[in-house]
């Protein structure tokens, strides 16, 4: 065992790099996890702008055959399953970035920190899988990581997005206890507010306030939980006019783009700013005395990024920490928050789930930006799958959300073995359940497929890593996935085989 509390460390094993595969974990909830080949090559996306937006834009993939990049755990492989697992044992304040490295007849592995030194371990196992979960629970458990029992939520994204209305969440919510389907939580996402950052107000199409919601879900019997992407501003918003010094800055001093969604550019908060941190806590415990005690907290990457800050002393790890707990803080002990688009270790401990994948999709696959974009951190089934599966042993830091379930045939164009396959990948995670479908949509098949999304279950392991049915964590105890575009061994395309 090699224990260390330094910036940087180097090994070399002397290893034949072709026999080796690697198993590595992206920066947020978006960005890849992939268990691969060595000597393939790790995608990184052509265009600059998603990098801020799917990656940690100081440590990307690497776009290299043979240089693998992964943060906080890495894992190489043998063909027998023995291998190396690294991990950091402390995340809170600090970023640890792996890399592994094929060199002609030997493997270099490295490990850097941003933050104050942490502890990492770097070992050699006979069995990567068991020693992953074991290292993966030492970081929980150091962390305190949260882990309540896993929820069950209808989320208003999938099928309404940006439109949402308060009728629309009353009328499913309706139908869902008409139907005596268990979910615990309707959740209302983005579209009900008047601007990113203007959470207190409407907006114009919701038909309502946010606020008048939570009531009505309570008295059907249902918790009421609530999207926002607290730590974001839109140069529209009122916030944004009321506090420009509010945000991270660019090296000019200018407030930074931090992403283009919604239509344009948007900016985040900078929460080593005393200010900040005051309204993240007030914004947390108004929602809260809204009657929401579920809060999904979306697009926290934007206070982890590299920018010029309020206190330059304060790393990007402790000052995306520091906006999180405020938010804790406001919402309370016993609030639910689900974590998203989020740098995933450092939220240990703050956050009771986390997204661990892109966004699931009425698709299968976005090949072309996929492809030839190198992005898979855009939304779809298989990248969800992907990323998801191939961080199954995260179920130490928090509930994983591998996000929802399609049960629907309408609107979709996802087939029977897809559906499958998603269904199957919440079974294995065992973590949160959710689903988008407008319940009205639901025929007699698509219910019952939805009831059996919804059937809580304990996180299974994978029972090999050295075989692969495409570029992740596919053969799981339970049953075995197919993430390539052709049968294999009688499992469909995209599809899931249940064991026995
Ligand atoms: C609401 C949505 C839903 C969804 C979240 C998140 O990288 N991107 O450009 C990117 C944009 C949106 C996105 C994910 C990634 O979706 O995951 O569940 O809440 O926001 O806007």
């Amino acid at each position: 065992m090699t224990e260390a509390a330094l910036n940087q460390q180097l090994w070399t094993l002397p290893l034949d790099p072709t026999q080796l595969r690697v198993l590595v974990s992206g920066y947020q909830s978006w960005s890849e996890a992939e268990l691969r080949p060595l000597t393939e090559r790790q995608s990184v996306p052509l265009l600059p702008w998603r990098h801020q937006q799917g990656h940690d834009p100081d440590f990307l993939p690497s776009g290299q055959a043979g240089v693998w990049r992964s943060h906080t755990v890495l894992a190489l492989l043998r063909p027998d399953g023995s291998g190396w697992v690294g991990s950091a044992l402390e995340a809170a304040q600090t970023f640890t970035h792996w890399e592994a490295r094929a060199l002609g007849d030997s493997v270099e592995v490295t490990c850097q920190q941003e933050g104050p030194a942490a502890p990492v371990v770097w070992e050699e196992t006979n069995d990567v899988t068991t020693h992953l979960e074991k290292l993966a629970k030492g970081l929980g458990d150091q962390m305190q990581a949260r882990r309540p029992a896993p929820l069950r939520v209808w989320c208003s994204w999938y099928s309404y997005y940006r439109t949402v209305t308060l009728e629309n969440m009353l009328d499913n919510a309706r139908l869902a206890r008409q139907h005596a389907l268990p979910f615990d939580v309707f959740q209302l996402d983005d579209g009900f507010q008047a601007d990113l950052g203007d959470w207190l107000e409407p907006s114009a199409h919701f038909g309502g306030h946010a606020r008048d919601l939570p009531a009505q879900l309570h008295d059907l019997g249902f918790t009421a939980g609530l999207w926002l992407a607290p730590f974001l501003a839109a140069p529209t918003s009122g916030l944004f006019a009321q506090h420009p010094d509010w945000m991270v800055r660019g090296a000019d001093g200018q407030p930074l783009p931090v992403g283009h969604n919604w239509g344009g550019p948007y900016h985040a908060l900078d929460t080593t700013h005393p200010e900040v941190l005051v309204w993240l806590r007030d914004l947390a415990a108004t929602v809260r005395g809204w009657g929401y005690s579920y809060l999904k907290l979306d697009f926290l990457y934007g206070a982890s990024l590299p920018a010029v800050r309020h206190d330059p002393s304060v790393g990007r790890a402790a000052a995306f920490r520091r906006g999180l707990a405020a938010l804790r803080e406001g919402a309370g002990q016993d609030a639910f928050l689900l974590g998203c688009g989020a740098p995933l270790a450092q939220s240990i401990g703050l956050v009771d789930a986390m997204r661990t994948g892109p966004d699931v999709a009425p698709f299968w696959d976005d090949e072309s930006r996929r492809l030839w974009l190198g992005d898979s951190t855009g939304p779809s089934a298989r990248n969800a799958l992907h990323t998801a599966l191939s961080r199954w042993y995260q179920h130490h830091w928090y509930q994983p959300d591998p996000d929802v379930a399609i049960c629907r045939r309408e609107l979709s164009l996802l087939g029977h073995a897809e559906r499958e396959a998603i269904a199957g990948m919440l079974d294995v995670i065992g973590g949160l359940r959710a689903s988008s479908d407008p319940i009205a949509l639901l025929d007699e098949q698509g219910l019952a497929l939805l009831r059996r999304c919804l059937s809580l279950s304990r996180p299974d392991m994978p029972r090999t890593l050295t075989e692969s049915f495409g570029e992740a964590v596919t053969h799981f105890t339970r049953g075995t996935f197919n993430l390539t575009d052709r049968p294999l061994d009688t499992i469909p395309a995209h599809g899931y085989l249940p064991k026995g």
